[in-house]
């Protein structure tokens, strides 16, 4: 057995040595090492050894099959090397072929349209004021007027971490935070960022989409300041000239409580599907700061006052491009966001 297990090794070994071109390598491979080679052939003698005989040809086997693994990767490599070195030579490998495009990558449409918010909010002096995504039940609710097991809190199904932390379900907190920061100075911000709400997924609603929050605070901010900060934004926004109106509404933070409405983009207020006929679109959620919220952020009500304002980024995109599906913005699928 030791005899055959030598001879099998430099035979192999030689015909290694006498291979010269790349295509000649699996058939050598095959015929020493391969599932029906010649070593295979020799390891399954060996259970009709001796038991003397068996532990010294065992391991001779392993040591011929390393030898020869080892040459063959070895010779690959030569191989190969001195085929590449000769198909440059010969001019086969054209080096000044340019490399594979790679493919840049492109915003995502959320982060378009948010920028163009926050560029438009710009020009009419509003700062942007980044807060956490990961808030407290004291910021999210309780410092914005919903104390606990007020009814206003069935407004927003909540992803709580534990019973005292919470998914922010809208950038309001980070209005609570600006103020405690920046009282008793006026404030011009815009609230830009990520939001969660427990929420069935459908075409229409995530549970995670953004927000653009803004807040006004001064001395003598009036509602009509917010109408026309809101008309400003419109305009920039969709186009100039766009009709607006306000209709009365409810927020716990804001009193009084409006929501902007503008013509619809596609009908020009004519009525359409996607008004459902009534020929207007909600722009916003906003309101006067409520006073009680003035005062949890460091301001004297009776000296200041201020507007806020609220309004989803991804329902705004979806209507610009025409988009029927909300999921689509975090489906994460390549034929959807190529588009923008
Ligand atoms: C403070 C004071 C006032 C923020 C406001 C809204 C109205 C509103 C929604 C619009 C669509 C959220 O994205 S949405 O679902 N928002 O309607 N938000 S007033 O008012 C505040 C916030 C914080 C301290």
């Amino acid at each position: 057995m030791l005899e055959t297990l030598n001879a099998l090794e430099s035979e192999g070994l030689q015909a290694l040595e006498a291979l010269s071109a790349s295509e000649e390598l699996p058939v050598w491979y095959r015929g020493y090492l391969g599932r029906k080679g010649r070593l295979t052939d020799v390891l399954r003698g060996l259970g009709a050894l001796s038991a003397e005989e068996r532990p010294g040809a065992g391991r001779r086997a392993n040591e011929v099959k390393e030898a020869l693994e080892t040459a063959f990767h070895s010779r690959q490599d030569h191989i190969r090397e001195a085929e590449l070195q000769a198909s440059i030579a010969g001019g086969a490998v054209d080096v000044t072929l340019p490399g594979r495009p790679v493919a840049p990558g492109h915003l995502h449409l959320s982060t378009r349209t948010l920028r163009r918010v926050r560029e438009i909010f710009a020009e009419m002096g509003f700062q942007v004021y980044d807060s956490p995504e990961v808030e407290t039940d004291e910021y999210n609710f309780e410092l914005l007027n919903i104390p606990a097991y007020h009814p206003a809190r069935d407004m927003w199904d909540t992803f709580w971490i534990n019973d005292k932390v919470v998914l922010r379900t809208h950038t309001s907190p980070g209005q609570i935070r600006c103020m405690r920061e920046n009282h008793p100075h006026p404030i011009r911000v815009i609230l830009p960022g990520k939001c969660y709400r427990y929420e069935q997924i459908t075409p229409r609603s995530e549970h995670q989409f953004y927000q653009v929050e803004g807040l006004a605070v001064g001395h003598r901010i009036r509602l009509t300041d917010l109408i026309g900060t809101m008309q400003e934004f419109a305009s920039k926004m969709y186009g100039a000239g766009r009709r607006m109106r306000i209709r009365g509404s409810y927020f716990p933070f804001t009193e009084p409580s409006v929501e902007v409405d503008m013509d619809c983009i596609l009908c020009s207020g004519k009525g359409c599907r996607v008004c459902k006929h009534t020929g207007w679109l909600e722009v916003a959620g906003a309101g006067m700061v409520h006073p009680v919220v003035l005062r949890n952020g460091g301001y004297d009500p009776e000296v200041w006052s201020g507007f806020a304002f609220g309004m989803g980024v991804e329902r705004p995109a979806m209507l610009m491009h025409g988009i029927d599906d909300i999921r689509l913005f975090y489906g994460n699928d390549l034929r959807f966001l190529h588009q923008f």
